[in-house]
């Protein structure tokens, strides 16, 4: 089916998923939410890609979810609609690394959708916030949840309930990006990380995105466990005995994912 909301493409082996309604910001549709969730679950599956870049335009990675179909919404047809949080858990479920390169307005659900991700990678120009408080709602897509656990409980809650926003060089200061480049080399920089992301071996990329994600799931001895586990297992694997051997003989190393 046509794409009307998104642009997909490949460079080697990266995915590249733009989101494409420049007249709203980019603000998230459900027919946006819905082409972003199967084109991501397209990506997992197919062998030939290893990391994934979602990004917008350099006046915005996202203005949020489209108030406008929202604004006569109820809480029923809200539950029963329920699109941003349906299509944001197929994202959730990813197991390849998704890499948020963002410029100009990332607010409200588009906000939520860069934290979705596991890495976000900002231009200059990008700002962030969670304005949902000025139009009599809150954050619905893990703003309240992720926000805190990125910068800290207390910037949190100034932004959430102010519906500030916070520049690109705050944001890295907190950590919320973990990287700001120039607005002309925001998106090269992030397809530079995906491409060096994806020389990686597959199996122990995916390993380490799940562990990492696990620190906001698991006690610290519970986390520890699930990484050794992890840990060992990867000595099961070809790439690893590949990798081990090419460091050895001085080599590149071949991955075969498997
Ligand atoms: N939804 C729909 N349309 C939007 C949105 C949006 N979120 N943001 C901008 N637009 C539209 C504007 O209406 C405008 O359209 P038009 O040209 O037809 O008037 C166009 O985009 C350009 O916007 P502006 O003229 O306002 O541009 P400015 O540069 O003056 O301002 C801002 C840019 C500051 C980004 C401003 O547009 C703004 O404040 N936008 C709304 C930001 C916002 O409140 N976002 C949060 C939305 S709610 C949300 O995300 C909740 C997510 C969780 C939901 C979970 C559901 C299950």
């Amino acid at each position: 089916m046509a794409l009307e909301n998104i642009v997909v493409s490949t460079d080697g082996a990266v995915g590249l998923i733009q989101l494409n309604r420049p007249k709203v910001l980019n603000a998230l549709s459900g027919a946006l939410m819905i082409e972003l969730g199967d084109a991501v679950e397209a990506m997992d599956k197919d062998a030939s890609i290893r990391c994934i870049v979602i990004h917008g335009s350099e006046r915005a990675f996202s203005a949020g979810a489209d108030i406008d179909q929202m604004k006569t919404a109820t809480p029923v047809s809200m539950i029963e609609n329920n699109w941003i949080n349906r299509n944001f858990d197929r994202l959730r479920h990813v197991t390849k690394p998704i890499i948020a390169a963002v410029s100009g307005y990332c607010l409200g659900g588009g906000c939520e959708l860069a934290m979705s991700c596991d890495i976000i990678l900002a231009s200059e120009t990008a700002q962030f916030g969670q304005p949902e408080i000025s139009i009599g709602i809150i954050p619905g897509a893990g703003g309240t949840q992720r926000l805190p656990r990125a910068i800290g409980k207390s910037r949190a809650m100034e932004l959430v309930l102010t519906g500030k926003f916070i520049g690109a060089r705050e944001a890295e200061a907190r950590g919320l990006v973990s990287r700001v480049a120039p607005v002309e080399l925001y998106l090269e920089e992030a397809k530079t990380l995906a491409r060096e992301i994806a020389s990686k071996p597959p199996v122990a990329v995916r390993f380490a995105k799940e562990a990492i994600n696990k620190v906001y799931e698991l006690p610290l001895t519970e986390g520890l466990d699930y990484e050794s586990r992890l840990f060992h297992v990867l000595f099961s694997t070809e790439d690893q005995k590949e990798g081990m051997a090419a460091f050895v003989e001085k080599r590149k190393p071949e991955w075969k994912g498997k």
